[in-house]
């Protein structure tokens, strides 16, 4: 946590924002599950331990998998789930594994037996994470057999995956980002002092509440959070899709939440909205507490409305071909907090989306 006496006035503020930015990082790709069917097990050293409920997967030493025992299986490839920014540790006790509450055990029940959710740095910038999550893809590519995988990220998890497409095509069949904040967040900007915002003390305490973790520590220095955050703002934005373009041979896809009982309007039309998105098109929802500051400040101010999840606009989170919009808030949009119904009225079940999604993945050929 911060102690408030170490803060200098613009960590102070760099604190402040990093909260919803927080919330909107809880994506990265998590890679953890183990196949039930994963075949022969192959050889490897023991060396790093992708996160896995109970069933860890072991990382080959290093070595690159392009040739020695290639991975050859074609669709349906494995699921790759990417977690955001930080990994709910503080929730409730609910560990990082269950960062998409239940969905892994709610698509084995849909017989997808491959689905992963590796663990990357809760707090560092894309690049940093998207190298560690291309070593978790080497290593399920290597266990299962197959020849690439489909990334879904959430949050900054989008942005991991985007990552590792334009670096790693070869290993990445598609992404689907949920919530990212392609063009950044102006969460991230009012933290870092970037936008002035006279609710930055407030937004910095609830962004700390949110993460649980300090922004700056003792010395008042910045942490990796602060790499994050800056990622996440509107110049970091840019700088990351200038310098990791898509890739041509890979499938993009996105959808992202609306919150604060808004019904979208223009910014969530999609062409072709798939009924599993359409179907929720008269939900409203409540935005959770823990984002009602954020919100604000995400959505314009009083008299404003920009359709948001309570941490990334509408407009921030289309990227390739966008799906539509859920009613959810960026925590329901995982099942945060442990799997708590969207708020009052609101018929949306995050389970369902994504035992949808990947059916919706599966019909698209992969
Ligand atoms: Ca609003
Ligand atoms: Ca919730
Ligand atoms: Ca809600």
């Amino acid at each position: 946590m911060i102690h408030s006496g170490a803060l200098q006035p613009a960590p102070l503020v760099a604190a402040l924002a990093a909260l919803p930015v927080a919330a909107l990082l809880l994506a990265a790709c998590g890679g953890g599950a183990t196949p039930a069917d994963a075949g022969d097990p192959i050889e490897r050293d023991a060396g790093q331990t992708p996160a896995d409920a109970g069933r860890p997967i072991t990382l080959p030493d290093a070595g690159p998998t392009a040739d020695a025992g290639a991975p050859r299986l074609g669709p349906p490839y494995p699921i790759v789930l990417c977690h955001g920014f930080f990994g709910f540790d503080d929730f409730a006790g609910a560990g990082f594994l269950d960062y998409f509450y239940d969905v892994r055990a709610t698509l084995a029940a849909d017989g997808e037996a491959q689905v992963f959710t590796p663990e990357v740095d809760p707090f560092n910038d894309s690049a940093t994470r998207g190298e560690e999550l291309i070593a978790h893809v080497e290593a399920i590519l290597q266990m299962t057999g197959h020849e690439r995988v489909n990334l879904i990220g959430h949050s900054q998890g989008g942005l991991d995956a985007r990552y590792v497409a334009s670096v790693r095509p070869d290993l990445v069949a598609s992404v689907t980002t949920y919530a990212t904040p392609h063009r950044g967040s102006p969460v991230a900007d009012v933290v870092l002092g970037i936008l002035e915002d006279s609710r930055l003390r407030a937004l910095a305490d609830a962004l700390v509440r949110l993460i649980g973790a300090p922004i700056w520590d003792a010395a008042g220095e910045e942490t990796s959070v602060v790499r994050a955050l800056e990622q996440l703002s509107s110049p970091g934005a840019d700088a990351f899709n200038a310098a990791y373009p898509d890739a041509p041979s890979v499938a993009y896809y996105s959808l992202t939440g609306r919150t604060d009982l808004s019904g979208g309007g223009a910014a969530c039309d999609a062409t072709a909205s798939p009924s599993f998105i359409a179907r929720y098109a008269r939900e409203l929802d409540p935005v959770d507490p823990l984002l009602d500051l954020s919100e604000q400040i995400v959505d314009g101010g009083l008299g404003s409305s920009d359709p948001n999840d309570g941490l990334v606009r509408v407009r921030d989170a289309r990227w390739g071909r966008f799906l539509g919009c859920v009613p959810a808030d960026h925590l329901d949009e995982v099942g945060q907090l442990l799997g708590d119904r969207p708020g009052f009225g609101n018929e949306f079940d995050y389970r369902q989306l994504f035992v949808d999604l990947v059916r919706f993945l599966r019909s698209e050929g992969y």
